[in-house]
């Protein structure tokens, strides 16, 4: 578990207590799914709000997915505040309300439960970052889940061969079976050859960023992205940026990344897509680690970069003053 001066971030247990109080209270708006299993068979949840959710009503869905990286708890306490303020504040927010009204919302709250469980395991934090799926031919454990989604999978140097690497990238493109798992959910979700899903953050820690694809090229345009699509992106992300306070860009400014989410979501699924980077800015403030005073804070920060998102996925290219 985590130690005791962490006590308010929330092991997968009390996560799925979270997410079963929050059906509970809401059963109009919050629906539980499971849609997979991890490797180690923790269950791989993903929680619909809408209203009247037990309709797939013809409205923009819009995609939240967190903790791809185990050490990065800070984004489930995302989760948590997501759940609470989109089905809390309905009814009594007028924004809020519209949104929840007009959108499908699908939050993932923990796409990697073992890693996250592995890292707090004995009550001392190991900085783990992979899944903990075994290797062959090596003892060395895990497959970074953000370099094994299957878009350009290890094309450009953005990821590691090497079992023992923090960005391993896997034997293949989707062999871990929480991005696979994960995948076939988005996948799903393509209705009469539509990607319902228009827009989708995946929340990381740290840096304090807002990033959009691509992450395996410098290039701004590339197959598959227009200028008219990278615009719209660097625009909303922008916009979102400016409400919270984050540095827009590029994730590639970063550093190059392969095979993540991110360009997945955009260059195979046609979903706009952000990596968000959460508290803290640099190695002060915590790193991987701040202390759980920071939770409410470092979470509603993020309330109107949501919103922002929430709203422009009827059209992303609204953002660039275009109507498609
Ligand atoms: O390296 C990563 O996977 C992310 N940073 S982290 O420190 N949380 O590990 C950044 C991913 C950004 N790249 C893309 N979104 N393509
Ligand atoms: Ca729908
Ligand atoms: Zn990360």
């Amino acid at each position: 578990d985590f130690p005791p001066e962490d006590s308010d971030y929330h092991s997968f247990a009390e996560l799925d207590e979270v997410v079963d109080a929050t059906v509970a209270d809401h059963p109009d708006l919050a629906a539980k799914e499971v849609v997979g299993t991890s490797h180690e068979g923790r269950e791989l949840i993903a929680v619909k709000i809408t209203s009247d959710v037990g309709t797939d009503h013809d409205r923009p869905e819009v995609l939240f997915t967190h903790s791809q990286h185990a050490r990065e708890h800070l984004t489930v306490e995302m989760a948590v505040y997501l759940l609470r303020t989109l089905t809390e504040d309905y009814g009594g927010d007028p924004e809020v309300t519209e949104l929840v009204d007009t959108r499908e919302i699908w939050i993932l709250p923990n796409v990697n439960p073992d890693g996250s469980e592995y890292d707090i395991a004995d009550g001392s934090y190991k900085s783990w970052r992979k899944n903990t799926q075994p290797n062959e031919g090596t003892s060395a454990i895990g497959t970074d889940l953000n370099r094994n989604w299957a878009y350009e999978w290890g094309c450009c140097g953005g990821s590691s061969g090497d079992p023992a690497d923090i960005t391993y990238r896997g034997p293949a493109a989707e062999s871990a079976p929480e991005v696979k798992q994960v995948a076939d959910f988005v996948r799903s979700r393509v209705v009469d050859g539509e990607q319902q899903i228009t827009a989708a953050i995946d929340f990381h820690t740290y840096g304090e960023l807002v990033l959009w694809p691509y992450g395996h090229t410098y290039d701004d345009t590339a197959p598959g992205m227009t200028r008219d699509d990278y615009e719209a992106h660097a625009a909303l992300g922008t916009m979102m940026a400016d409400s919270n306070g984050y540095t827009p860009q590029q994730s590639s400014d970063l550093y190059i990344t392969d095979g993540s989410i991110n360009d997945w979501l955009w260059g195979d699924q046609g979903i706009f897509s952000f990596t968000f980077e959460m508290f803290p800015s640099g190695g002060g403030g915590g790193g991987f680690y701040p202390g759980d005073e920071i939770i409410p804070e470092e979470t509603s920060r993020n309330r109107e970069a949501v919103l922002t998102l929430l709203d422009y996925a009827d059209c992303p290219y609204r953002a660039i003053g275009k109507e498609a």
